[in-house]
Order: structure tokens, then sequence, then C-alpha cells
């Protein structure tokens, strides 16, 4: 049932061009979002999963940042705040956007959707396009240390963290005039507080007077989006292996972003964020922490640390991945990203520890599907109970569950696909899939 869930929820969210998120919470495209429902789409349509990453990066800047949101002409204003009216940016395909940007976890997704189903001339069009993506946080986002910094907290994805609490009590709130959208759809138990709101749209407007430019007030280094950004690195030397092109470049920076976040970010339990105007460390508890995980060439001793850290702190072996440690003051177990259990979340971990500990990656694997048999395809789950938050037919929680799925052979889906005569990752409707594995 989880399986032929997921794929009714992907394909009632898909817009023809790409899915959106949530059909009332979140009605247009979202760059992350993207990025991990491609992954699992590639998984049954990878025709599917392609349209949705070119779609993307159709709406790309000149300058290579690839907005966070991409707005749908045809959804009225006021669907969504803040709408294509408060951001003003146009990018050069005509398409209203943001102008902030969201964790690179693209090339990821694009290498990932190759492996299911190779298509050179796919990798050939993002290529560029993922490079220049890179090349955007590099020379607009890097600081002294070779650290990228995010400018909002929308930009960590992981919005109303408690690890941003202290960054943000330096922000002045005085933005007024606006009318949240999103309390129409979630109780605001499990949304962040009006004053979160006040300040984001604050933090928001100053980049956007400065042409999306220059960082205010909220200026950080996130463990999250940096390992994203040292993982788009070590994807991109496999797709340039692919096209015949040297991936040695593309190595050399995966190698000098995973050694500077252990020399800079690594407190010897988690990797930490820091506040890029005090130079210190942001000492919390988030889950984003054990993210480098992804990183191929995280030290082993590094990784053993993390691993020690998401069992001891983060319970894995009880409970799905909380989104912040239950020990940890500002936990709180149903309320958006201060401690909930979120699939993209677990799934970053799970594919860090894929290989590490397989045994650990199977256990976190079973508690997502576990979550989302019980709850449905929410938007994120309380860990102890199950509960789930949010809203309903979420997209990137039916995607990585195909994903997780497929890749544990969970409820014998590989064999399954064999008996329809498909290979795993090959199969391209949802009617090929048949009742063998969405039983
Ligand atoms: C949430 O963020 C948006 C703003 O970007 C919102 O709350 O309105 C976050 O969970 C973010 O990570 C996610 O990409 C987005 C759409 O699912 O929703």
């Amino acid at each position: 049932m989880i399986l032929r869930d997921a794929v009714r929820v992907l394909a009632g969210n898909w817009d023809g061009s790409y899915t959106v998120p949530s059909r009332r919470l979140y009605p247009h495209q979202w760059s992350w979002d993207s990025a991990f429902i491609a992954i699992g789409n590639a998984r049954w349509s990878p025709r599917r999963a392609r349209t949705e990453l070119l779609s993307l990066f159709g709406a790309q800047w000149y300058d290579g940042r690839v907005p966070h949101i991409v707005f749908n002409p045809r959804v009225p204003e006021d669907a969504y705040f803040p709408g294509p009216d408060f951001w003003k940016a146009t990018a050069p395909s005509g398409l209203r956007t943001s102008g902030i940007v969201q964790p690179p976890v693209h090339a990821l997704a694009v290498w990932k959707t190759h492996l299911a189903d190779p298509d050179p001339a796919f990798l050939a069009r993002l290529y560029p396009r993922l490079v220049a993506q890179q090349e955007f946080l590099r020379t607009q986002r890097r600081d002294a240390d070779g650290l990228i910094s995010i400018v909002h907290p929308w930009e960590s994805g992981m919005d109303n963290s408690p690890a941003w609490d202290l960054p943000l009590a330096a922000v002045q709130a005085t933005a007024t005039g606006f009318v949240r959208r999103d309390l129409r759809t979630v109780s605001a138990a499990e949304r962040p507080t009006d004053r979160d709101y006040v300040q984001y749209v604050e933090i928001a407007q100053l980049y956007r007077e400065s042409g999306y430019r220059e960082p205010g007030p909220y200026h950080v280094v996130d463990p999250l989006f940096n390992a994203a950004y040292g993982s788009a690195e070590w994807s991109l030397a496999r797709i340039a292996e692919v096209l015949g092109l040297d991936p040695a470049g593309h190595e050399r920076e995966a190698a000098a972003m995973t050694e500077t976040m252990v020399r800079h970010l690594f407190d010897g339990e988690l990797f930490q964020p820091r506040d890029v105007h005090s130079g210190r460390l942001l000492r919390s508890a988030s889950a984003a922490g054990l993210t480098p995980l992804i990183l191929p060439g995280l030290p082993a001793e590094v990784a053993d640390a993390l691993i020690a850290t998401a069992i001891d702190r983060f319970a894995v072996n009880d409970m799905p991945l909380p989104s912040y440690a239950p020990d940890a003051p500002g936990f709180d177990p149903a309320r958006y990203w201060r401690g909930p259990s979120w699939v993209n979340l677990s799934w970053l971990v799970w594919q860090g520890l894929g290989e590490r500990r397989p045994d650990l990656a199977k256990t976190l694997a079973d508690a997502i599907v576990r979550a989302v048999s019980l709850s449905g395809l929410r938007e994120y789950f309380n860990p102890v109970t199950l509960r789930g938050h949010g809203c309903r037919d979420f997209s990137w929680s039916a995607a990585l569950v195909l994903d997780v799925v497929a890749e544990h052979s969970l409820n014998g889906l590989k064999p399954s696909l064999r008996a329809c005569g498909q290979e795993p990752g090959r199969v391209r409707t949802a009617g090929d899939i048949g009742d063998h594995v969405l039983a």
C-alpha cells in the first residue's frame, strides 16, 4: 500500500513538468524538493525525473543561482506567501522566482537519475548548469576559510531549526503588512511563530533591496549546505567521467571542502553551524550536523564519531531520525524543523550510512517506512509517537520512500520488478510496477 500511495501522491502533485511539494501548502516548484522528488521518480519514471530537473534549471539565473522557488504563473498570488510580487525577481527564461537558494543536492539527484536510467544526453545538458550553480556559491558565498554561507534560514531548508535561534535573536523584526498563508492549511502549533515570520520577511526584504547580493543580519555557515556542496562536486566528478571530461578538478574541490569542514565545523561529536558575523560556532544539536556522512571522503574516525552521536543522541536505533536531538533544549517533537522526523533528512543520513554501516542504514530505512505506513505521507512525523504532522500527501516523503524501499528490496521490490520483466530503476509507469510491488 505504501508504494501505491507514494506513486499516487507523486502523480497527483505532478504539474506537467515538475511536482509541487504539496497542492495546498506549497503550490509552486521548490528547488531542493525537486531534487529529492527526482530521486524517487527515477525509480518508476526516469522521464519525469529528468523533466523535473530540467524544468528547475530552466529558471536558473545568469549568475548561476538556482532560485529556491519557481512560481507557477497560473497560481494566484495569494495562494502562497511570499509570492512573486514580494520577491520581484524574474529568471532569464521569463519565469518569476524567489531570489534565495537551497542546499545544492541537485548534482546528486542528476547522478542518481542517470544511474536509474543511463542517459548521457541528459547529463550533457545539465552538467554546465550544475557547474554554474556551484560557481555562484563559490564566487558569491565563500568565506575566507573556504566555507559556503547562507543568508536566510529558508536557504538552509531547515527554516525553523533551534540552531538559528541565536543568529535570529539579533535581527530587528519590524516588517508589517503581510498575511501568512500557511496557517490556512496547517495548525499554528506545527508551524513557525508569527515572530519567526516577521524576521524571515525582514531578512528577505533586506536581501532583495541589495539586489540579491549583500548578506544581511542573518549570515551563517550551515553544515548541511556545505555537505551538499561537497557531495555535488563528487557527483560532478562522476558525471564528468561519463561525458569524457577530466573529473580531477571536482575531486579536488570535494576533498578540499571535506577537509575544511572537518577543520572548522566539527566539534568532535557533530558538525556545527557557524555565525559569519561573530566567527563563532553555533553550538546546537541539529541533525544537519550528521549529514556530512554523505561526503565519500570523510575520514573514518570522523564518520565513526558521527555514527556514535546518531545512536547516542539521536536514538536512531530506536526511532526515526529526529531533526533535533531529543535531549537538547529547544527540542519540540511536533513543530516543523524543531525536532520532528523528516524523510529528506533521514534519507541524507541513510545515504551516508549506506556503505559505512549497512545495518544502521537498514534500521533507519525501516523506521521511515514504519512512520509513513502508520501515518501516511505526511510532511513530518513525531519521532516518538510516529504521529504525522504538517501537510498531507507531501511529495518528497513519497519520493524518498520509493527510493529506500527500492534500495533495500523491502517488500521484495527488486525481485518483483524482475518478475515484471523490468530491471530495478527502469520501470516506466505505475502500471508497469503492477500489483506485485504495490500491494
Ligand atoms: C518549507 O519552507 C517553505 C519556505 O521555503 C515554507 O515554509 O513556506 C521547508 O520545509 C523547505 O525545506 C521546503 O523546501 C519547503 C517546501 O517543501 O517548505
